[in-house]
């Protein structure tokens, strides 16, 4: 244990507190029966801050009571729970868990594309309920044919896009920046993508940006036998304007693994007989999950011993 002091304000995997703990002063936050007196006793000494989704907002708010903090280590790829302009403005570091988690995420895309298409879970319950007796399971829809557009082709959308060619379907994608080395075919809204496809795969970051990039003209577009996949953010769909959309037969099925207010999911959707319902699962791995926690500890062991970040996020590269 060192004289620095890191932050956790909410819990993380047992490997990550154990480490943390043997390296650092860790503070446990949630622990405290009263975290704010608990914070304003200790905020001086935080250098660093061990942040997951469960933490809250990492803005501005809590940068002004942690004057000596020099870097943020998030426990996930996407960092929409954090303001890293904020962050950057500060000289803070950001640093999330990107390289570690990308094939996991693309098997579970391909996953829930594969069961809502196929209707797997609805399956499972039809044999659970005992009612193959009584008849056999309805004929699902299907992949073959299809064309599968990726609303975001990053780190994770080329791994789902990969995969895909194995499923010999067609392939297209949108984003702000057109990648003519990709090889697939490039539509420059996300309306434009929609109407051209008929499976349509979100996996872009969360935030402002994206904010229901993902709304009714999208769906339309997408069309009455169209499947929506959301493995990106709750907030990158208008979850209202999905809910008409599937209750109306402007589309035919969603698969979701991420909402609008994790964990609550609308009771519309889970009523719903043609959504496939995750709860954001898309790293859940046991594996994935481990290397992403070492890449929190490894991030903050090398700032504090060498000044150098490994996996900054590019607004404090
Ligand atoms: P990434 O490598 O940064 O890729 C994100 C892609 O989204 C980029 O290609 C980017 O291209 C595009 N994009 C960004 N803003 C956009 C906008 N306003 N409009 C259209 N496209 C936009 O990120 P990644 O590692 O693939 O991860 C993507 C996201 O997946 C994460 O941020 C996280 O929210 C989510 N995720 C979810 C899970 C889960 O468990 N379900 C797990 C991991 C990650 P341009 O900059 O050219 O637009
Ligand atoms: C995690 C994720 O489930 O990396 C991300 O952006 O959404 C997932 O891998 C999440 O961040 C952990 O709470």
């Amino acid at each position: 244990m060192t004289e620095t002091h890191i932050l956790m304000p909410a819990p993380m995997p047992a490997a990550v507190i154990a480490a943390l703990d043997a390296r650092f002063t860790l503070h446990r936050l949630w622990e405290q029966p009263d975290p704010d007196a608990y914070l304003a006793e200790h905020a001086p000494a935080i250098r660093g801050l061990a942040a997951n989704t469960l933490a809250g907002r990492v803005d501005d708010a809590l940068f002004d009571r942690l004057p000596a903090l020099e870097i943020v280590a998030n426990f996930g790829v996407g960092y929409d729970n954090i303001d890293a302009q904020a962050a950057a403005a500060r000289g803070i570091m950001v640093t999330n868990t990107s390289g570690v988690l990308d094939a996991e995420v693309a098997d579970l895309a391909l996953g829930l594309l594969l069961a809502t298409v196929r209707r797997l879970p609805q399956a499972d319950r039809y044999v659970r309920e005992g009612r193959w007796e009584q008849g056999s399971f309805p004929l699902s829809p299907t992949l073959r044919g299809r064309t599968v557009g990726i609303l975001g082709l990053g780190a994770i959308g080329q791994q789902i896009a990969r995969r895909l060619e194995g499923f010999d379907v067609a392939i297209a994608y949108h984003q702000r920046t057109r990648r003519d080395d990709r090889g697939y075919t490039y539509h420059d809204t996300p309306v434009a993508l929609a109407a051209a496809c008929d499976v349509l795969i979100a996996i872009v970051p969360g935030g402002a940006a994206t904010r229901h990039l993902v709304n009714a003209a999208v769906l339309e577009a997408l069309g009455k036998d169209g499947i929506f996949i959301n493995v990106a953010r709750g907030s990158v769909a208008d979850e209202a304007a999905l809910i008409a959309a599937l209750r109306e037969g402007t589309i035919l099925a969603a698969g979701l693994d991420v909402y609008a207010d994790e964990p609550h999911v609308p009771a519309e959707l889970r009523a719903m007989d043609n959504v496939v319902l995750l709860p954001h699962l898309g790293s859940a791995s046991e594996q994935t999950r481990a290397a992403m926690g070492q890449l929190v500890v490894d991030n903050l062991v090398s700032w504090f011993d060498t000044g150098k970040a490994l996996t900054a996020v590019p607004e404090t590269a």
